[in-house]
């Protein structure tokens, strides 16, 4: 077939019997055609090249992003190890500042404003040439502690806040309850391993505290309230993942509290949550209000998130800590001598046991260190709304 229609074209016919050129007729359409071919050819090769470049300029954007992102990929994993320590140097100047920033205040830690919230300008820390360097302090204790609050409480935060009628709040509380409590006897309106082994898959109720809050899709009631049909968490879950906290298990600090926790604690203590950041020497509290319960209240930090990130071209490298502090004076005075860098009473090399490390008596317990992940999506406290009314109105 293709010898034949080489044959063909050889012959001046197109493989559909037709000649390959027009014979010229006339005079004109001889001209017309003498003018037109080359010019036509020209327009096509240009057209080719044209294709041919668009191609290749697809192909090496591609090419290049696939080699970008191959590259950051690889990059995680072989960052050079400089980086890494400068991370780690960073949370401890962080450390060591929020440290001398609360020693000023006998050790008490209330807020940021008392001027630790920023270290690297504290500290004076110089940023090497093209590196980018954030340190994030946050206060992780401004959230109700889910884990441990009272079955009162909750029930008020369901009712008053999340809009719950009083049998629905009840069921959720008991169903949490259940869950969290080490037995197996279920409550009036709760919900025990029984129930939850009836599922498909079946599972038995933790009877352990909630490691993170997403567990609560596991909890009978709570899997329909705040989540949806496919098990995806929905606003109301947004909504009281502000408020509340599975890391946290001691009282609130009133000075780091989003404006519904303080509503809540209010409400149970009687104190009014609208006007106690008034007048107020400092931006934060130093004392509770006169009813807040010491239980579930306090103005110091109970535990802090700190988050360092640094950055070096597009590949940040982050380390985040969960750190409680214990800061107290009477710890301090009496570990100075061997909390003093440099002041090491034996020369010899460190092994990191359990003795050398009380030894050291650092201000800060380590509860978690990850690389690479950031704590949960944080709530503004609710003295910030207020100062910034409080601004509003002394300006007019
Ligand atoms: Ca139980």
């Amino acid at each position: 077939m293709r010898q034949n229609t080489n044959r063909r074209l050889k012959a001046g016919l197109l493989p559909n019997g037709r000649p390959a050129l027009s014979l010229p007729t006339s005079h004109h359409s001889k001209l017309t055609t003498h003018h037109s071919t080359p010019s036509a050819r020209r327009g096509s090769v240009l057209v080719a090249v044209l294709g041919i470049i668009l191609l290749l300029s697809y192909m090496i954007t591609r090419f290049m992003d696939e080699a970008v992102e191959d590259l950051e990929y690889r990059a995680i994993f072989n960052e050079p190890s400089d980086l890494r320590s400068f991370s780690y140097s960073m949370l401890e100047v962080a450390l060591a500042t929020v440290q001398e920033v609360a020693l000023i205040d006998d050790g008490k830690l209330y807020a940021g404003e008392q001027g630790w919230a920023d270290p690297i300008s504290y500290a004076g820390i110089n940023i090497p040439n093209g590196w980018e360097v954030q340190i994030e302090i946050r206060d992780e204790g401004g959230k109700l502690p889910l884990n441990t609050m009272s079955e009162e409480l909750l029930n008020r935060l369901l009712e008053e806040e999340l809009d719950f009628d009083y049998g629905t709040a009840r069921e959720l509380s008991s169903s949490l309850l259940d869950w969290i409590d080490a037995d197996d006897n279920r409550r009036l309106n709760g919900a025990e391993s029984d129930e939850y082994l009836g599922r498909d898959p079946a599972y038995r109720a933790a009877n352990a505290p909630l490691q993170t809050l997403d567990e609560l899709r596991l909890i009978n009631i709570w899997d329909e309230e705040f989540f949806d049909d496919e098990g995806n968490p929905n606003e109301l879950y947004t909504y009281l993942s502000g408020m509340v906290s599975v890391i946290n298990t001691g009282g609130v600090n009133l000075n780091a509290a989003p404006q519904a926790v303080l509503e809540t604690l209010a409400l149970q203590d009687g104190f009014q949550d609208d006007a106690i950041f008034d007048g107020l020497e400092e931006p934060y509290l130093k004392s509770l209000p006169a009813n807040a319960n010491t239980q579930t209240s306090s103005v110091e930090i109970g535990l802090l998130r700190v988050t360092i990130r640094v950055q070096r071209g597009d590949v940040p490298f982050i380390i985040t800590a969960l750190l409680e502090p214990n800061l107290s004076s009477d710890n301090t005075t009496s570990g100075a001598s061997s909390s003093t860098p440099g002041r090491s009473s034996k020369e010899a090399a460190k092994t990191g046991s359990i003795d050398e490390q009380e030894a050291i008596n650092y201000p800060f317990t380590v509860l978690q260190l990850s690389e690479y992940t950031q704590g949960e999506a944080t709530t503004a406290a609710a003295r910030y709304s207020t100062l910034d009314i409080a601004k509003e109105s002394a300006s007019f």
